[in-house]
């Protein structure tokens, strides 16, 4: 056993699995994670870093502190590497600004997604009463190659992947945001993404990649992975056939919510 704080140790394990599932080519993708001070004891953290103003003031992140990953740095690296690939932030006591106490070695920087992060994770925090800690992105292959065949459509895109297994609809019941394409990193994506996870835990970014919002490393990893899942049999399915030639019927959806007290949106659940 390494002896760092079992949160790091998921976080990088989380990292590398990703890697492993080919969702983060070069720098692609990043993970914050929220952690609590206490778990971090045993670290030494600096205290002598330069506060980095973030462009929108996020009050109820005042204090708080994330594990990142760090910009132009591999998710690949992360287990060899975990002071350089990756670091620790801390908010200052408003929520205006955050500085590195630990890691990105050699003059890193918190990942180009940070605006999205941090704003997805504000938004989480406030929704979930706290309880949810991580925001994930990632390049998945399938559900990006989707984002070139079907409009930015949120009703389509949801009830799509509902149909390819009832995994989908149980690990996101209430459905996935669609954002049309937009320059990575900006404060626009940030604030367009940050309004959809008022709705829902999963927003496609249109032509390049997924965004996910969960309280644990399992159910965070699980969702990136169920969507991307039913992604890819669409995909094979598509490849075989134009449409699909048997699908779940509402009825079918509606019996499955009552046997696994879903409350699934009716706006998915049209008659085709
Ligand atoms: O390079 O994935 O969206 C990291 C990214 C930007
Ligand atoms: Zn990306």
């Amino acid at each position: 056993m390494k002896n760092r704080p079992e949160s790091l140790e998921r976080f990088i394990r989380m990292c590398s699995d990703g890697w492993l599932q080919g969702w983060h080519e070069y720098h692609g993708g990043n993970l914050t994670y929220r952690v609590d001070k206490e778990a971090l004891k045993g670290l030494i953290l600096k205290e002598d870093s330069e506060w980095v103003k973030l462009e929108k003031q996020l009050d109820n992140l005042s204090g708080d502190y994330f594990f990142v990953t760090g910009s132009g740095k591999t998710m690949r690296n992360a287990e060899l590497y975990p002071e350089d690939a990756l670091g620790i932030i801390e908010m200052d006591d408003c929520g205006g600004s955050y500085r590195i106490v630990w890691g990105l070695e050699n003059g890193g920087k918190p990942t180009s997604e940070i605006p999205a992060h941090l704003l997805c994770q504000s938004v989480k925090k406030e929704a979930t009463n706290g309880k949810y800690r991580l925001v994930y992105h990632a390049h998945p292959v399938n559900i990006i190659s989707l984002s070139f065949v079907f409009a930015p459509d949120e009703v389509k895109f949801t009830r799509e992947l509902w149909e390819m297994e009832p995994e989908c609809a149980m690990t996101f019941p209430n459905g996935m945001g669609v954002l049309p394409w937009m320059v990575p990193g900006t404060e626009e994506l940030a604030e367009k993404t940050g309004e959809k996870m008022k709705e829902y835990d999963v927003v496609l970014w249109a032509q390049h990649g997924l965004v996910v919002a969960g309280e644990d490393f399992d159910s965070t990893f699980g969702l990136m992975h169920t969507v991307e899942k039913g992604a890819e049999i669409l995909v094979k399915t598509m490849s075989m056939t134009p449409g699909k030639q048997v699908i779940p019927t509402v009825q079918n959806f509606k019996d499955m919510a009552e046997a696994f007290h879903l409350e699934l949106p009716e706006k998915f659940l049209y008659e085709k």
